[in-house]
C-alpha cells in the first residue's frame, strides 16, 4: 500500500485529512459496557477497534456524501456503523466455527486473547451500536435516515453478509452445492454488500436520487469482484508452487493472466461508471483511485 501512494495523491490525502475525525468518531460511539461491570469487555472491545484497520468503509461513507453535494461531518456517525460492523464480521470470521484465524492484521486475534466467549459478545456489541448511527444528525431528515437504516438492516442479513457467510461456510466443509460454489456474485457477497452499504448510506443521507443510487451500487459491486480478485491473486503469490491449494481459487482455476485480465477490465468498468455518470470534483478522483488502489494493492 504505502508505494502506491504517490499513484493515488487525491485518494491517500483524503484519508489523512479525515482521519482524525473518522477515529474520533470511531471512539465517540464505541460500545463500552458500564463501569461498574468489572469484566474485560472494554478491553476487547478497543482491542478489536483500534487494531490498524485502514478504515476504508468510512471513507466510503464520506465520499459518498460529498458526490452528491454533502459535507462529510454530518455523515460521521453513518461512517462509523461501517466500520463498526465491518469489525464485527472480522470478529465472527475468525472464529473456531467460522474460518478459525488465530491472527488479524499481525495480531492475536479476538477470541484467542479474550476467549470465543467474549469475543462472541464484543461482535455483538459492535453490530448493535451501527443499526442507530444512521439517525444521529438525520432527525431532520427521517426519510433519507429511515432509508439508510433499512439498507443498513438488509446488508448485515440473509440477503447480505450472513447469507454469503453461510456459502464460504459450505465450501469450507464442502458442503455447497456446485452451481453456488462458483457463481461470483454470491461469492463476493460479503465484501461487496458491505462496501455498496458503505457509499451508499453515505449518498442516501446527502440525497442521492434513485437512478444516481443504482450507478453507486453498480460502482461498489465491481469494487467488491476487484478486492476478491485481488485476494485471489495475494492468494496465488502466497501458495506459488503448491498447485493443488492454489487451484481452490477462481485465479488458481482459470490462470493468473487470466484473473489479471479480468481484474483489470472489472476496474476499468468501475471507473467508467463514475466518470460517465458523476460530476468531476475530489470525491470522483478519490473514488477513481479506490477502484486503482484495489487493482494495485498487494499484501
Ligand atoms: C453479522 C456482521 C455480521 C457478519 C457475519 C462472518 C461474516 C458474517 C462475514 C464475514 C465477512 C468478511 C470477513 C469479509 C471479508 C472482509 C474483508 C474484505 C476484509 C478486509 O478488509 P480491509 O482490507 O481490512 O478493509 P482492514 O484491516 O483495513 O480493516
Amino acid at each position: 500500500m504505502e508505494g502506491n501512494h504517490e499513484h493515488h495523491a487525491a485518494l491517500w490525502g483524503y484519508v489523512e485529512r479525515h482521519r482524525p475525525a473518522i477515529e474520533s468518531a470511531l471512539r465517540r460511539f464505541l460500545p463500552l459496557a458500564p463501569a461498574q461491570i468489572e469484566t474485560r469487555f472494554n478491553e476487547a472491545v478497543e482491542y478489536a477497534l483500534f487494531s490498524g484497520g485502514k478504515r476504508l468503509r468510512p471513507v466510503l461513507t464520506l465520499l459518498g456524501a460529498e458526490l452528491f453535494g454533502g459535507a462529510p461531518e454530518p455523515v460521521l456517525p453513518a461512517a462509523v456503523a461501517g466500520e463498526y460492523i465491518h469489525t464485527s464480521s472480522l470478529i465472527f470470521d475468525d472464529l473456531p466455527c467460522m474460518d478459525n484465524a488465530a491472527e488479524r492484521r499481525g495480531q492475536t486475534s479476538l477470541h484467542e486473547k479474550f476467549g470465543e466467549g467474549l469475543a462472541v459478545l464484543v461482535a455483538i456489541g459492535f453490530l448493535n451500536a451501527s443499526y442507530g448511527l444512521v439517525f444521529v444528525n438525520h432527525a431532520n431528515l427521517p426519510e433519507r435516515a429511515m432509508l439508510a437504516h433499512a439498507e443498513l438492516v438488509e446488508c448485515i442479513g440473509a440477503s447480505g453478509m450472513v447469507g454469503g457467510q453461510s456459502v464460504d461456510l459450505a465450501l469450507a466443509t464442502g458442503a455447497a452445492a456446485g452451481s453456488t460454489a462458483d457463481s461470483e456474485s454470491i461469492r463476493n457477497l460479503k465484501t461487496s454488500a458491505l462496501m455498496r452499504l458503505s457509499l451508499r448510506v453515505g449518498a442516501i443521507l446527502a440525497g442521492a436520487s434513485p437512478l444516481d443510487l443504482v450507478k453507486l451500487s453498480r460502482f461498489a459491486e465491481l469494487l467488491g469482484d476487484a478486492y476478491q480478485l485481488g485476494d485471489d491473486l495475494i492468494d496465488l503469490d502466497e501458495d506459488a508452487g503448491i498447485f493443488v491449494s492454489a487451484q481452490k481459487t477462481l485465479a488458481g482455476s482459470e490462470g493468473r493472466t487470466l484473473a489479471e485480465r479480468r481484474l483489470r477490465n472489472t476496474i476499468d468498468d468501475a471507473k467508467r461508471i463514475l466518470i460517465e455518470n458523476f460530476p468531476a470534483g475530489e470525491a470522483r478522483s478519490c473514488l477513481v483511485q479506490f477502484a486503482d488502489y484495489l487493482a494495485d494493492r498487494r499484501k
